[in-house]
């Protein structure tokens, strides 16, 4: 294929897609409000991590295929993938989808085709992008063609997830569903389905959704396992053996910038019938509150009255760098209102995030009560007790990601708690929960 591919937003999708296309042969010029990160990806530096990306970024600059700057040029296809947050309000907030798409109107020709790859609310390719590209005076469907095409991979696993995950494709009209599909069979292994772009944009906010939905389903059975006395761990592990059920895992909450942003576009587009999506985002954003509570009766329950607690993990999820919504910021929000001295550690944020962050092990668990894991990190999986105990004021650990292995930690003195887990405490405690 001898297209030349115009891709507008540079971040965590549009520059790994943007490569892709490149190292298969195809002129891409990529397109980035950020000066910074436009004049870093020309030096071929990375202002964001992903596995694979510098490599493939190098051969993408050195061949040629691929120029970038803050202006669109003109080209066959468009590529969009800016982001698409919510408001404080929890209402969509398209600004970035209205102003990409106002930025290639000068660049349209007739031929062309424009494609979404952003998660938006449904009606959005309809209601918010069409209005403006009619603006070209191109007749939509006939001269312009126009998709939504949403990503669907997961950071760590971009490349690997682009090429074998299947893709869903949904155009205004069928030329544009078949005009797409042949553009992304330059490297998608996987299959493409095609639909309208409607469907498409809710088949992506609904997949988000499913797992917000069964992780507040998760979080509510371990409040209910802590109350009647089990370990919450390993009743999902058994149901979970059911060949059709397959319940996900709680945790502090949910984090990152799509699971908890996404079911907020269902509720705001049908506020009266989305109630189970509604109830079950707002169930995931009390798990930050509930476990601040829990490491206070803890404490209390230790006779602590002004703790220190060593927060470990600022990511919104094991294994990354990325802080964005998570839980762990709202953990310790709430241990600040609760007045409750920490420090906190992450080996994957850099340093200076929070005045109260260390990057010495050592220094985050000095004269500290309890240890509470919040990310699931390999780093916490593998801690040993004997690293951190002979530091601590008192050998508390509370893991809210049933990650590190309690037998070992118990018989090194600690006193293990685990979200969920009332199996055990009874196992080891004479009391019962009561709040
Ligand atoms: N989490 C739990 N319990 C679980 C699983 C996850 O509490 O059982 C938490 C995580 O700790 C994290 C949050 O949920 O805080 C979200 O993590 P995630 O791994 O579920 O999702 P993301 O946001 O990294 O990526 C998701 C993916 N969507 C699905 O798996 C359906 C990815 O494929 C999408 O591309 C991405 O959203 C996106 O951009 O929409």
């Amino acid at each position: 294929m001898s297209k030349k591919i115009c891709v507008i937003g540079l971040g965590y999708i549009g520059l790994p897609t943007a490569v892709m296309f490149a190292n298969h042969g195809l002129q891409v010029h990529g397109v980035d409000i950020n000066e910074k990160a436009i004049s870093m990806i020309q030096k071929k530096q990375l202002h964001i991590e992903e596995n694979g990306l510098q490599e493939r970024l190098n051969q993408a600059i050195d061949s040629g295929k691929l120029t970038v700057s803050t202006t669109p040029e003109e080209a066959d296809v468009f590529i969009i993938a800016v982001p698409s947050p919510i408001n404080p309000d929890k209402t969509a907030n398209l600004d970035y989808v209205r102003s990409a798409t106002q930025s290639i109107v000068p660049y349209v020709r007739a031929g062309n085709l424009v494609v979404l790859e952003s998660t938006v609310p449904p009606r959005t390719v309809e209601d918010v992008m069409l209005p403006i590209l009619r603006e070209t005076g191109l007749e939509i469907g006939t001269e312009l063609y126009v998709s939504h095409s949403p990503e669907r991979v997961i950071p760590g696993r971009i490349f690997e997830e682009l090429t074998n995950n299947d893709r869903i494709i949904g155009g205004i009209n069928e030329e544009s569903s078949r005009l797409t599909a042949e553009l992304y069979k330059t490297f998608v292994k996987g299959t493409i389905h095609l639909t309208d772009a409607t469907t498409a944009e809710m088949v992506k906010v609904m997949e988000n959704t499913y797992r917000d939905v069964n992780i507040a389903f998760a979080n509510e059975l371990a409040k209910i396992s802590e109350k009647i006395g089990i370990d919450v761990w390993e009743a999902i592990r058994l149901a979970n053996f059911h060949p059709r059920v397959n319940i996900h895992f709680p945790g502090p909450g949910v984090g990152g910038h799509c699971i908890a942003v996404d079911p907020w576009f269902l509720v705001e587009l049908q506020p009266e019938l989305a109630k189970m999506i509604h109830l079950s985002r707002q169930t995931n954003d009390s798990m930050p509150e509930y476990t601040a509570l829990k490491i206070k009766q803890i404490l209390n329950e230790k006779g602590i009255k002004h703790g220190r607690v060593a927060v470990f993990g600022l990511a919104f999820k094991g294994n990354v760098d990325d802080m964005r919504e998570s839980p762990s910021l709202e953990v310790i929000h709430h241990l600040e209102k609760l007045g409750i001295d920490y420090t906190a550690y992450d080996p994957h944020i850099k340093e200076n995030q929070l005045s109260q962050q260390t990057q010495e092990l050592e220094q985050a668990v000095a004269h500290a009560d309890m240890i509470v894991i919040l990310t699931d990190h390999q780093e916490f999986k593998y801690l040993q007790p004997e690293q951190v105990g002979a530091h601590m004021r008192t050998s508390i650990i509370f893991d809210t990601k049933h990650c590190i292995e309690r037998g070992l930690w118990e018989e090194n003195g600690f006193d293990v708690h685990v979200l969920g887990d009332a199996k055990h405490r009874s196992k080891y405690e004479k009391h019962t929960f009561s709040n």
